[in-house]
């Protein structure tokens, strides 16, 4: 029971342009517990920067709110995606490894400018909040604010002394701990902590999220509280989000989708999902991202996949696009035919690399084997559209054979679907807190335990942005050489760069991963500076020798169907992208 009238107002801060189905969700739910509650959602995704505070005062006064939900969605953008002050990744490659003096400049002046960027992003955001609650403060004295969402549950523990004290910081899903807050019961349960009065748990993203029923979301309310919401409508080519399921039960190194998630698999019933996807192509909605961690987490979700599938066919939405994670070992032929049907535009191969034994040493769970019968089958099905796949060179033990298969894999995709339809999308991994990866780091001594990981200073962002000597120089000269000679098709000169001075492994070699003995990665690395014709230094240096990674297109960027952007906006990023 709700014992005041809340005045609930929800700021989405700022951010590229994607629909903020968060805050979507959380005032659905509130609503359907709370109906008396006011509500308010604010998108300053929409508003352009030198308006932010000006709107937001004038929201703020106008709504006079009780409780402000920030959600802040993302902070942390190692991966090579330009815009908000260039391409990370290049100013660092040019920073770190040009041997050119003026280039090396012109990282530094990139990365600068980059790190001035990033720092006054998030200044600006942790203004706001101040800004907001202390002018809701003016109207009701006991106003609070709570911060949840994408950043705030990777960086929650380094967010805690840069906001008011008072503010509740959540992570991951905020429907209970809403719900708590409203009904004045004890949330202290919840995976929060209060800035100020305690501080976050020993492993607190470890905890299980409290599981919720999901309904579909009703946007006949949704819009009477959210008066820009005809932003997404008007451009028909946002991919809007539907969640269709929560978590993920897999264990990849350098992930912490699962974490945030939780490692049970919570699936949303179809029949919400398609009542939800009906609300918005009633109105004119046809692009669709799915975004659940993953959309098939493991083959024994595969039904609950072809359920939705055929009942998106069986409501009539035979015209719709849609998006998402997908790990392609979990398909089967009649899935494939099932995608290919419901108009599934943009497909991402998430393996990081060709080599089956590094996809085992990085935890993915992958059979590569298995991810090329189903793309075979994904092919057979009528698949004709764009496939970006991952790699990140310079894992764990890699190597320049596990390189030649990686091309060898590669070259394969590319008998299957087409050299043209296959992007190789090519990126180095954020390392991110709460991960094994990070573990690996600490055990490794390549990081220490009290690391800032939202540091963009260069000798942090070096460690964090993998790409460990002795084999990190020699990517960072191929990376350099690829952007001079072919920056609009960067993925594929790197590919084609690294063939044409190692060569192409057979298939088959790519497929197995011998199984590890006592000593064998030892004795690979001491191989590997002789094989790379590095000196001493470069040998020297194998300790910090390690793998990597960030989840699937977190990682790179390059995708340009899956932004939830209008048209111009997936131009400005493939372009981006591509000069990555
Ligand atoms: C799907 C997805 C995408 C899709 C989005 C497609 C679309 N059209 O919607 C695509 C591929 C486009 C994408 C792109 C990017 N993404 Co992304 N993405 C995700 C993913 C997997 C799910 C996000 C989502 O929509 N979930 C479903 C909704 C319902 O959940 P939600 O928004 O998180 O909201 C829930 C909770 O967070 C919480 N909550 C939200 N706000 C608040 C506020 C309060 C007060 C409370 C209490 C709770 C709360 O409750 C909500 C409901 O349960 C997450 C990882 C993850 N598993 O969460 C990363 C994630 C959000 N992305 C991230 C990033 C970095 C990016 C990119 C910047 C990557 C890049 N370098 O290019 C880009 C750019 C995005 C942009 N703004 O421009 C990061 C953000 C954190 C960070 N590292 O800073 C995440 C967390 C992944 C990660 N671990 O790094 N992404
Ligand atoms: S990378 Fe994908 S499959 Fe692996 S744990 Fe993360 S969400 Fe799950």
């Amino acid at each position: 029971m709700e014992s005041v009238t809340n005045r609930i107002l929800y700021v989405r801060l700022p951010c590229n342009p994607i629909f903020p189905i968060g805050v979507v969700y959380l005032a659905d739910h509130v609503h359907k517990l709370f109906p008396t509650a006011q509500q308010r959602i604010f998108d300053l995704g929409t508003v352009p920067p030198l308006d932010f505070t000006v709107a937001l005062d004038a929201c703020v006064d106008e709504f006079q709110p009780t409780l402000l939900v920030f959600s802040w969605r993302d902070i942390q953008i190692y991966a090579p995606v330009g815009g908000r002050a260039g391409n990370p990744l290049q100013n660092a490659f040019e920073f770190y490894y040009a041997r050119n003096l003026m280039v090396k400049l012109r990282g530094a002046v990139g990365g600068m400018r980059l790190a001035a960027s990033y720092y006054t992003e998030l200044w600006r955001n942790q203004g706001l909040i101040k800004r907001g609650l202390k002018r809701a403060r003016k109207h009701n004295p006991m106003a609070r604010a709570v911060v949840g969402g994408g950043a705030v549950s990777v960086f929650y523990e380094q967010l805690g002394n840069k906001l008011p004290t008072g503010t509740i910081v959540s992570v991951g899903e905020g429907e209970t701990l809403l719900e708590k807050l409203l009904q004045e019961r004890d949330f202290r349960d919840e995976r929060c902590y209060v800035v100020g009065e305690n501080l976050p748990r020993d492993h607190m993203i470890h905890e299980q999220p409290t599981p919720i029923e999901k309904t579909a979301c009703n946007y006949d309310y949704i819009e009477t509280i959210w008066p820009e919401f005809q932003y997404y409508l008007q451009e028909q080519d946002f991919y809007v989000g539907v969640q269709t399921k929560r978590g993920c039960p897999h264990n990849c190194c350098y992930c912490i989708y699962t974490v945030v998630e939780g490692k049970q698999v919570r699936i949303n019933p179809a029949d919400e999902v398609i009542a939800e996807m009906q609300q918005l192509y009633n109105r004119g909605i046809r692009n669709f991202w799915f975004t659940d961690a993953q959309f098939i987490p493991a083959r024994k979700f595969i039904d609950d996949a072809i359920e939705l599938l055929e009942k998106i066919l069986a409501a009539g939405m035979k015209d719709i696009h849609w998006a998402a994670y997908i790990r392609a070992d979990n398909l089967t032929p009649k899935l494939a035919d099932l995608m290919v049907k419901t108009g599934m535009n943009y497909f991402e191969i998430g393996i990081t690399s060709g080599s089956q034994e590094l996809v085992r040493k990085m935890r993915m769970g992958y059979n590569l084997r298995t991810v090329l019968e189903n793309c075979r089958d994904l092919k057979a099905a009528g698949f004709n559209d764009l496939v970006s796949v991952n790699y990140s060179f310079n894992v764990i033990d890699e190597r320049p054979e596990t390189i030649r298969q990686t091309i060898a894999y590669h070259r394969e995709l590319e008998q299957i679907f087409g050299a043209d339809k296959v992007e190789p999308a090519i990126f180095f991994i954020g390392l991110q807190p709460h991960t094994h990866l990070e573990k690996y780091a600490f055990d490794h001594n390549i990081i220490k335990p009290d690391y800032d990981p939202m540091s963009l200073m260069p000798w942090t962002a070096k460690k964090l942005l993998w790409n460990p000597e002795p084999l990190g120089s020699f990517f960072g000269e191929v990376c350099l050489q690829a952007w001079r000679q072919n920056p609009n098709d960067f993925g594929r000169e790197v590919m084609n760069i690294l063939e044409a001075q190692l060569g192409r492994a057979d298939l088959e070699a790519a497929l197995v991963a011998p199984v590890e003995r006592a000593g064998e990665v030892e004795r690979a690395r001491g191989t590997r500076g002789p094989l790379w014709g590095l000196g001493g230094k470069g040998t020297g240096e194998l300790g910090s020798q390690s793998r990597a990674g960030v989840p699937p297109v977190e990682r790179t960027g390059v995708a340009p169907t899956q932004w939830g952007l209008g048209a111009r906006g997936q131009e400005k990023i493939l372009a981006a992208a591509k000069n990555t």
